[in-house]
């Protein structure tokens, strides 16, 4: 594992870091967006006094704290493997590139000594698991790995429900960020009401650091909804969602390439509109990862 100087300093002198993921630079974004924003996800956590992290694998090599060259490698290289858990074995046996996925990512991060982790939106159950059985390896990771996820609630692709569902079997607490639902990815509200409330990013560290004393392991969900300003409108929203979920069944899309073909689908459907608002979430995400790491830090 090559760890960035810098990241590998902060992490020995508990100094705040937050890890980021690749797959949503190789499979989540278009070029040259995905590169922009992975570049200002890095500045946002710097600008609240922490250190970024982006995590993937470079010729069989596991990278956490990618350089910029590297994040624009991410962003245009064709043909980078999805890497969930499974996957990384394989990538770093045959020395190829993999981007890591939130399960991925949780794994190295938590190898590296990294609590927080902030993304975009978590994998979930697909909408009709119950039949396909597709639910994302990311909710397994959530159950075993002892990181911290702070993201938009899961992709609104998905049957959020059933997410929170297996959530609470898997004993992973999901705390809401300054919101009383769990949030809905484009949108801030779910109809789904979470029990847990956190008002202060000091809040969430608190739970962090008991879990970690009490030696239960795991991940800790923290749902943070889009700003309203940047939220979609939910009925052009659900429109993309629902032609892109026909165009994949149509299609005969399944497996991992399901959600960066709705992603890529409904980004065109609503005319870049909902890239802008994913943009906007992962910022926001980054920003609370950032203050979380900086709490939990100082415990
Ligand atoms: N967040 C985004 N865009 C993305 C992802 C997250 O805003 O593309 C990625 C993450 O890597 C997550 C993956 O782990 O989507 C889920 O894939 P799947 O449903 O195949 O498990
Ligand atoms: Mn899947």
């Amino acid at each position: 594992m090559k760890i960035r100087p810098d990241v590998l300093f902060a992490i020995q002198n508990k100094l705040p870091v937050v890890a980021l993921e690749s797959t949503i630079i190789s499979h989540g974004m278009p070029y040259p967006k995905n590169v922009e924003t992975a570049l200002l996800v890095e500045e946002e956590i710097i600008k609240n006094q922490a250190t970024p992290a982006t995590i993937g694998i470079i010729d069989g090599e596991i990278v956490v704290g990618m350089t910029h060259d590297e994040i624009e490698q991410f962003g245009k290289r064709k043909g980078i493997a999805k890497v969930s858990r499974r996957d990384i074995p394989i990538v770093v046996a045959q020395k190829k590139w993999g981007a890591t996925t939130v399960a991925a990512t949780m794994i190295i991060a938590g190898m590296a000594g990294i609590e927080v982790f902030a993304t975009g939106g978590c994998g979930g159950a697909h909408r009709q698991a119950q039949q396909t059985f597709d639910i994302s390896a990311d909710l397994e990771e959530l159950q075993r790995t002892n990181v911290t996820l702070v993201s938009a609630g899961v992709k609104a692709i998905l049957d959020l429900k059933l997410t929170l569902e297996i959530l609470e079997t898997k004993g992973v607490p999901v705390l809401s960020y300054q919101s009383k639902e769990f949030a809905d990815f484009y949108t801030r509200n779910s109809g789904l009401e979470i029990e847990n409330v956190c008002n202060t990013p000091l809040e969430i560290a608190q739970i962090i650091k008991a879990k970690r004393d009490l030696k239960l392991d795991g991940g800790v969900f923290v749902s943070n909804p889009i700003p309203a300003e940047y939220a979609m409108d939910k009925e052009i929203i659900n429109n993309a969602i629902d032609k892109a979920l026909k165009m994949a069944d149509e299609k005969g899309i399944s497996g991992k390439d399901i959600t960066p073909f709705l992603l890529k689908t409904i980004v065109e459907l609503t005319n870049g509109d909902s890239l802008e608002s994913n943009i906007k979430l992962v910022l926001n995400n980054a920003k609370l990862g950032a203050e979380i790491a900086l709490e939990l830090s100082k415990l």
